[in-house]
């Protein structure tokens, strides 16, 4: 076990896999249904989700946000639900989670711990209504809930996609264009909520991996081709560059916050997915850039945040730096204990934010 006199973040990092065996014999001795859970590998299958979870743990302790751990748990427990798996199966593995850690860790290491689980504990007796539930459920600006309706274009935009037709969506697209729908609502409007709503039918088991693609790579094509339609910007334009930060696989966020700069008549570049905090600040020094935008989706890739920013620093000392994505929504003041200049929860959001930085 590591040293005990590391700072608790660290210690839950690098024990993260011996705690997680260590829990699910306790969970198993505790609770033996929880093995039909996973009937194909049940040992393998819970400690890799505890160990996930004691890394989304570490990362709420290090930014002392008990919410960052909490919308986590929230996340599972509905994911558990829609899969037939009971939230009493998670909760005895969280306190088998936290009964190893109290046998492993000092007195005040256990103190310092003991308001994540509480609230952790909390969110899972909750029904997934209220601000615990995590953003697929709660009702939240910009966020389709369960009852709210895509508007019809995007729903028929959906339906085309999953029914494998790719060339009806994408002319669907082009005819509400032609039908005076500009560039911005295409974003904010269809392509936004079709993404969120495709992340929240597999969420809730409807849909496939391979159904999330089908929806996912037309979104992907349409976003490069509504480029072709916006004007060049003048070359006064202020320049900013966006990226998913580090170990973030999910660019579609940036890419849609890049969008509206565009639409606003910045120069953009967007960097794609999963780029090096080096890379990001190669790209800020060699565009001369303004403006950087870092996207974080899980909560883990927060962890990339800080190593990013300060190699942006060390790159330029004129440029501005914005976070934002899905990681920040259950804590939404998380920014400012980043050294970044400005966050935004939304695209549109974004483009005020950062005219209001440069005003
Ligand atoms: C498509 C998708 C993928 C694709 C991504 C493809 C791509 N090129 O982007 C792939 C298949 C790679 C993927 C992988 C995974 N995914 Co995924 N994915 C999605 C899905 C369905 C849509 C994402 C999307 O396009 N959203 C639309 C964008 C526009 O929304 P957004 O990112 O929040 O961005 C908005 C704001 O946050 C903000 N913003 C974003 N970035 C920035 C940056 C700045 C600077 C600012 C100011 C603002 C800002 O503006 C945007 C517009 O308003 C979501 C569902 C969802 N609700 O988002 C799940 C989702 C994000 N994925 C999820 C998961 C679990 C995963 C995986 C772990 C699955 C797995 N087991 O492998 C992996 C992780 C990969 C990784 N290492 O990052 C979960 C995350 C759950 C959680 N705990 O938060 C979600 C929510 C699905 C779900 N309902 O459970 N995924």
């Amino acid at each position: 076990m590591p040293s005990p006199s590391l700072p608790v973040a660290t210690l839950l990092e690098q024990g993260a896999s011996g705690y997680a065996a260590y829990a699910v014999q306790q969970l198993f001795e505790a609770r033996p249904e929880a093995r039909d859970c996973y009937p194909r590998g049940p040992f393998e299958a819970w400690k890799s989700k505890l160990s996930a979870k004691l890394a989304e743990l570490a990362v709420a302790v290090e930014f002392e946000s008990p919410q960052l751990f909490v919308s986590t748990v929230s996340w599972s427990r509905d994911a558990f639900r829609s899969r037939g798996v009971s939230s009493r199966d998670l909760e005895v593995a969280l306190q088998s989670l936290q009964g190893v850690l109290q046998d492993e860790m000092t007195e005040s290491t256990r103190t310092a711990l003991a308001p994540y689980f509480e609230a952790a504990y909390r969110a899972l007796e909750s029904r997934g209504n209220a601000g615990a539930a995590g953003p697929e459920n709660g009702r939240r600006e910009g966020v389709p809930a369960e009852d709210d309706e895509l508007n019809p274009t995007a729903l028929v935009f959906l339906e085309a996609c999953l029914a494998g037709e790719p060339d009806r969506a994408r002319a669907l697209v082009w005819q509400a264009l032609d039908n005076d729908m500009t560039l911005s609502q295409v974003v904010l409007e269809v392509l936004i909520p079709v993404q969120r709503e495709i992340g929240r039918l597999w969420h809730r088991a409807e849909v496939g991996v391979h159904e999330e693609r089908l929806v996912s790579t037309v979104t992907e094509e349409v976003m490069v081709l509504l480029r072709s339609r916006v004007e060049p910007p003048e070359s006064s334009a202020r320049t900013v560059v966006g990226a998913a930060v580090q170990g973030n696989n999910h660019d579609f966020g940036v890419r849609s916050v890049l969008d509206l700069f565009a639409f606003s008549g910045w120069k953009t570049f967007n960097m794609g997915a999963n780029l090096p905090p080096e890379s990001m600040a190669a790209t800020v020094l060699d565009l001369e850039a303004d403006l950087a935008l870092i996207s974080v989706t899980l909560v883990t890739q927060l962890r990339t945040v800080r190593p990013t920013v300060d190699a942006i620093r060390r790159a330029s000392d004129q440029v501005r730096i914005m976070v934002g994505g899905r990681a920040f929504q259950s804590a939404p003041d998380l920014w400012s204990k980043l050294g970044v200049d400005g966050y935004a929860s939304s695209a549109e959001e974004a483009v005020q934010v950062a005219d209001g930085l440069f005003r």
